[in-house]
């Protein structure tokens, strides 16, 4: 496809400094395959001294920003923090923000305007829950939300999109490599009919949601399945084996 494998992990609110340093001890002395992008994301209070134990190889995502620089908003943290710490990606829309923090698409949107114009990359979420894929909605959720983002992304270069189907979050439940590809294929067809011929081709299509070491080698053979986004399995060594999903 010429899109650039890019896989990420989301430790999510894991990890103390001892469990970090080892995981960090374990990526740096792993051979991972040069043709891969890789990103953690840390807790943002962990992200300097992850950023400090990962080879420069291995980029460090912030876990969520606020859709400005600063001010009053107490707990929160904005992209000129994360990058202040050494992070150069954030991961936006997670289906945890989306479902326990109440955040919607417009400042989910919001929030990667603002990363972007502060020189973050953006991990963009999208997914769709198991009532809205029983209910056949799927397509209309996944593009409803890609809608949100193309009223405040024009440029697409530094976003790479992650379809984490909210059933296969954490649950083990992977979604077949067969049922993925269908999503990631309608979102190659809606961004060449809504953004452009260019962006559908370039941009990378994350896919997320129980993957691990065992079934990431047939996810990574789908054409339009350009990396992942791990969480649990991103916390243990297997996460090499992920990343290297395509060596
Ligand atoms: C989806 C995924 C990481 P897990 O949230 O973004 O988590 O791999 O544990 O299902």
């Amino acid at each position: 496809s010429g899109r650039k494998f890019c896989v990420g992990g989301n430790w999510k609110m894991n990890g103390d400094q001892k469990s970090i340093a080892e995981i960090c001890k374990v990526l740096s002395d792993a051979q991972l395959d040069p043709n891969t992008d890789v990103v953690i994301g840390c807790p943002a209070i962990y992200l300097m001294f992850a950023r400090n134990l990962l080879p420069c190889s291995i980029g460090v995502a912030g876990q969520n920003a606020y859709k400005v620089a600063k001010g009053a908003f107490t707990g929160e943290i904005s992209p000129a923090m994360l990058k202040d710490v050494g992070a150069d990606w954030v991961i936006l829309g997670h289906s945890e923000r989306r479902a326990i923090f109440k955040e919607s698409d417009e400042l989910i949107a919001e929030k990667a305007e603002h990363a972007l114009a502060e020189g973050l990359k953006v991990i963009a979420c999208i997914g769709e829950t198991l009532e809205e894929r029983e209910a056949g909605r799927t397509n209309e959720v996944v593009a409803r939300q890609m809608c949100a983002y193309a009223k405040k992304i024009r440029d697409w270069t530094n976003v790479v999109v992650a379809y984490e189907p909210v059933w296969a979050i954490g649950t083990g439940k992977t979604a077949t490599p067969d049922q993925a590809q269908e999503v990631h294929a309608f979102l190659r067809q809606w961004l060449t009919e809504n953004i452009s011929k260019e962006v559908s081709n370039t941009l990378r299509i994350q896919y997320g949601g129980s993957v691990t070491a065992a079934n990431a080698k047939e996810l990574a053979k789908k054409p339009d399945i350009d990396g992942f986004l791990v969480g649990g399995a991103s916390l243990k060594p297997e996460f090499v084996d992920i990343v290297n999903a395509r060596k």
